[in-house]
């Protein structure tokens, strides 16, 4: 397909207009091709230690208590209705965030995983989680901020975590934010239902 257009544009047969709807076509055709795979791609950040390896193990129906901290990163793979979700966990560590980017090409939804408990480092939190936001390849994806370990005595709740994390500044692309329990499982098919809900809506939306 490529090289067709590359032949059509070298050899001057098509006029501006004509190559802005080509590439428009060329577009929807591989938004069809993703849809008919019905691949979905999330990505799942945080800081490190706040339970993004235990939820992913949750949702697999893997044990959740067997963690290590994630170095590099892992994909896991769920099938989810029509859909196959791809589950990116990616360390959080201070030394490997410089590298999420690389990892956000082709992106539809962030579960950004906060530990409710660790209320020194929502600052930090915060800042890491706006820069995020702030990447132009992820402009369209869809954000849900899970407040983990909600299990944990004193554990911020939900309504606390949207006003430190300043949640309603962000206006250019859906969101939500829900609890959530790594370990147990609780919050987490609400969560994964909502974000796979509004992935699915916005990509019909697209065709
Ligand atoms: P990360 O992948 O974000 O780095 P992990 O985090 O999934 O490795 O989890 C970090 C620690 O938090 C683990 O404890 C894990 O058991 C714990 N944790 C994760 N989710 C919950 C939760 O919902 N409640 C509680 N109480 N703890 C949770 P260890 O002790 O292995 O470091």
């Amino acid at each position: 397909m490529y090289f067709i257009y590359l032949y059509l544009y070298k050899n001057k047969k098509f006029k501006t207009i004509e190559l802005i709807k080509f590439k428009m076509g060329l577009l929807k055709i591989l938004r069809k091709i993703k849809l008919k795979e019905h691949q979905v791609r999330l990505l799942t950040l945080g800081l490190d230690n706040s339970g993004k390896t235990t939820i992913i193990k949750s949702i697999l129906g893997q044990d959740p208590t067997s963690t290590s901290p994630t170095l590099g990163f892992t994909i896991n793979t769920l099938k989810y209705g029509n859909n196959t979700i791809n589950f990116w966990d990616i360390g959080g560590q201070t030394t490997i965030r410089s590298y999420w980017r690389n990892y956000f090409e082709e992106t539809d939804g962030v579960i950004w995983v906060v530990d409710s408990g660790d209320k020194l480092r929502l600052k930090d939190c915060k800042e890491e989680l706006h820069n995020l936001l702030k990447q132009e390849k992820l402009a369209g994806a869809t954000l849900i901020v899970l407040c983990n370990k909600q299990d944990i005595n004193g554990a911020l709740k939900v309504e606390e975590i949207k006003n430190l994390l300043e949640l309603e500044s962000i206006t250019s692309r859906h969101w939500m934010i829900m609890p959530c329990c790594g370990l147990t499982g609780d919050g987490l098919k609400e969560g994964l239902n909502w974000i796979m809900d509004d992935i699915s809506s916005r990509i019909f939306m697209l065709e």
